[in-house]
């Protein structure tokens, strides 16, 4: 779209791990991006992008962007490099591949990537097409939402969330571990006119944060209680008649059986085991038994624990109990990821492939990459849209991991990272602005195209565009590796809508010619054809599923959910959760956003500090079984005792560690290889007075 003479306004899509993928508008002016705004016209974004996307154009042409390919001349880790050509680079990369494959096979090789961008090009298919045709090793993506999304099919049959401004009918609005002020923000203009109009707002967080403003009620159970919160909440609707008996009869499946272990969740024992009182697990019960549609807003932190699949499956049953599913403004909202799913063999080609490589899990990657794997070692690891040394769990074995000599490791990033700083070669990225996509926001029905807004940084390549020269250089010539952006986008958009109705009235043309295309009615009322596509056709409160994976058919709690290994009682709860500035660790380089982000700190209540002697400000180590890292003590109520609170994102300080994944546990949870960031127990001792304060 041209604006002026000299300036263009460029359609873009925000490609950030954020449910929300916001319309952006860029402005280039002789070729450089000047401006960077929300899409006016967009139903959610509304003309205005977040905090932390905001200031975009700090990131794409920040002083520290990778400009060139990098060859590591010191000793691992050393942040010693010597500029490359890409021909070089490649040429290397296809070399010692080359020799791998023949060593050891191509199981030896693995691609490493997730939220750097959540394209359909840059992430789905530069994720799949290369390394299916090497017959690399498999990666299985379970670090963020695994263990909701098999818990939500396996109780539904689908995710598919309402879109955001049915809250508009909501009497009542749970939060449930999460969020949305900082990781969802296009929700909240919705709750804010819903609350106007009558709305209560629940909130269930051991955190106040900036979430719980405004809210009508805010429990604080301790972190992996939510299980327990739930069936707890399920029993008071039981014993006062508050349940949809004829609802149930008619749409649920296996309600005797849950009845009888909601039976064993007495408010006295929920209690004592959540740590809230039981007289506001009572209020919140009663809310949710009378104010309808009441509809759950269900956040990610909840399945990060060792039995994230309970507790989800434990949360949702709840609107089956009210009858609250397939009701405009009830039900319960995660993800609108199961709307349909894009044509696996179109993304994957695995007809055209050898057999797929075993499976590694991202949550271990460094417990394989120090040998812990069944069949041969990893011998390469290429990482792009991803910075495990910040994002998965037990850092000090995935350090161990990349310092081995024999590794061969390859990081593309548009940053030196910590992980990139481990790496043997690393290759500069393009940012959104310089490259094309399709996306596909998991809060919303909406497909936005990107298109590129200028012209690539330096020397930086997109991750479809380096597959390409990887694959050209191992000798692949099938013409599915090397198709445009475009020609992807359409591939995939032609397959998908063979069996899917959704889809018909949306093409490769007319994505690039709108902002967005609506892929369902925004009146579309989940379940409301009473359809779940479980086996029983029924919410399934009892699942077979889960039986024949050797867990409670019927959703439970259970102790470990709070406790990663070798913790002990004295030991402080300690949950992570995501930054307001930061995406994960992205946009954490960034230093206006760093400034408003504060220091690395760790928030403790008074008597949890108290009880350890620490000041307010104080320097703190933060330490277990695992590893330790170092935090500014900041001492405050919003906290609920026994828990602390460290913000998950900040990249490696510079002199000592204090990315907060040196303490959390690479244990998996009960379903899907789901992580556990959230039950993780630290001990924080004081170590220094200081009056760092608030400057990063
Ligand atoms: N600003 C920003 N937005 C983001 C991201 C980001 O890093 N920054 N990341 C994106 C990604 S990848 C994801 S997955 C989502 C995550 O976004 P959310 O779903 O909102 O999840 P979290 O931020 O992990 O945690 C939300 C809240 O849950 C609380 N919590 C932690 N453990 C428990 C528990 O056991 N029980 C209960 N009831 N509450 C608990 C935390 O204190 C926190 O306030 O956000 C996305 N959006
Ligand atoms: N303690 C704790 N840890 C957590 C969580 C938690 O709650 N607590 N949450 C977890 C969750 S939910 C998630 S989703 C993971 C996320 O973990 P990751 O997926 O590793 O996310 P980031 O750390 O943001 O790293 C993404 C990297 O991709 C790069 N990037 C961006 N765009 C592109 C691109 O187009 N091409 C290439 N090549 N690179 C690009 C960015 O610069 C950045 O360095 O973290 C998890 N880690
Ligand atoms: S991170 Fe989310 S809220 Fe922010 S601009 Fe991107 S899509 Fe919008
Ligand atoms: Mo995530």
């Amino acid at each position: 779209m041209k604006k002026n003479e000299t300036e263009f306004v460029i359609n873009g899509t925000c490609p950030h791990d954020c449910p929300d993928a916001c319309g952006m508008q860029t402005r280039v002016r002789a070729g450089r991006a000047v401006g960077i705004s929300g899409q006016a016209e967009h139903p959610l974004t509304a003309g205005w992008l977040c905090a932390k996307v905001a200031p975009y154009l700090e990131r794409v042409y920040h002083p520290q962007r990778l400009q060139t390919p990098l060859k590591r001349i010191g000793a691992k880790g050393s942040n010693q490099w010597q500029a490359l050509s890409w021909n070089e680079a490649i040429d290397e990369i296809a070399a010692r591949w080359r020799t791998i494959i023949r060593q050891q096979g191509a199981e030896s090789i693995l691609p490493y990537s997730y939220s750097g961008t959540l394209g359909l090009v840059q992430m789905t298919v530069a994720s799949a097409r290369l390394w299916n045709r090497l017959g690399a090793s498999q990666l299985e993506r379970s670090i963020c939402m695994a263990a909701t999304r098999h818990a939500v099919r396996a109780t539904l049959g689908a995710r598919k969330s309402p879109p955001y401004h049915h809250v508009l009918d909501s009497k009542l609005l749970i939060f449930w571990g999460h969020n949305p002020v900082s990781t969802a923000p296009h929700l909240m203009p919705f709750v804010k006119r819903a609350q106007q109009r009558g709305c209560k707002l629940v909130v269930i967080d051991p955190l106040q944060s900036r979430s719980t403003r405004g809210a009508d009620l805010h429990l604080q159970p301790l972190p992996g209680t939510d299980a327990a919160l739930a069936l707890g909440v399920a029993r008071e609707l039981i014993d006062k008649g508050l349940c949809d008996d004829a609802w149930l009869q008619q749409h649920a499946h296996g309600f005797a059986e849950f009845r009888q272990q909601a039976m064993r969740y007495d408010l006295e024992r929920v209690a004592a085991i959540t740590g809230v009182d039981a007289e506001q697990i009572r209020e919140f019960a009663h809310l949710y038994g009378k104010l309808k549609p009441a509809m759950i807003r269900l956040g990610d932190a909840v399945n990060r624990n060792c039995q994230g699949g309970q507790t989800v499956r434990a949360i949702a049953s709840l609107p089956a109990l009210t009858g609250q599913y397939g009701i405009r403004g009830g039900g319960m909202s995660c993800s609108t990821g199961d709307y349909f799913q894009w044509n696996d063999e179109a993304i994957n080609h695995w007809q055209d492939c050898p057999a797929p490589g075993r499976s590694i899990n991202m949550n271990r990657i460094g417990a394989a990459l120090c040998g812990e794997l069944d069949g041969p070692p990893i011998q390469s690891l290429f990482v792009f849209c991803a910075n495990p040394m910040v994002s998965a769990p037990n850092t000090s074995r995935v350090l161990q991991g990349l310092q081995r000599e024999d590794l061969f490791t390859v990081v593309h990033d548009l940053f030196l990272t910590d992980t990139a700083k481990q790496a043997d070669i690393v290759l500069p990225a393009t940012s959104q602005l310089e490259q094309v996509d399709l996306h596909r926001g998991y809060g919303h029905t909406l497909l936005g195209y990107n298109h590129a807004a200028i012209a690539p940084l330096g020397e930086s390549k997109s991750n479809w565009e380096v597959m390409q020269l990887l694959s050209r250089a191992m000798g692949f010539n099938e013409p599915w590796l090397f198709e445009t952006a475009d020609e992807v986008i359409d591939g995939v958009l032609t397959e998908t809508r063979k069996d899917n109705d959704r889809l018909s009235a949306i093409s490769l043309d007319k994505l690039r010619s709108n902002a967005w295309l609506e892929f369902a009615d925004k009146d579309e009322v989940p379940f409301n054809d009473g359809h779940y596509a479980t086996a029983s056709g029924k919410v399934e409160l009892h699942s077979k599923i889960y039986q024949e994976l050797g867990l409670s058919p019927v959703p439970e709690w259970r102790a470990d959910a709070c406790d990663s290994e070798n913790s002990s009682d004295s030991m402080l709860r300690l949950v992570s959760p995501a930054a307001h500035h930061f995406v994960n660790s992205s946009m954490a380089n960034l230093a206006s956003l760093q400034h408003r982000e504060k220091a690395p700190h760790v928030l403790l209540h008074p008597t949890d500090a108290a009880t350890r002697g620490i000041q307010d400000k104080q320097r703190v180590r933060l330490h277990n079984a695992r590893g330790h890292c170092y935090r500014i003590a900041r001492i405050s109520d919003a906290i609920r005792c026994g828990v602390a609170v460290a913000i998950n994102g900040y990249w490696a300080g510079a002199d000592a560690p204090d990315t907060i994944n040196w303490t959390t546990s690479d244990r998996l949870a009960d379903v899907a290889g789901q992580s556990s960031f959230q039950s993780n127990r630290v001990c924080i001792d004081a170590i220094e007075p200081t009056s760092t304060g608030d400057s990063p």
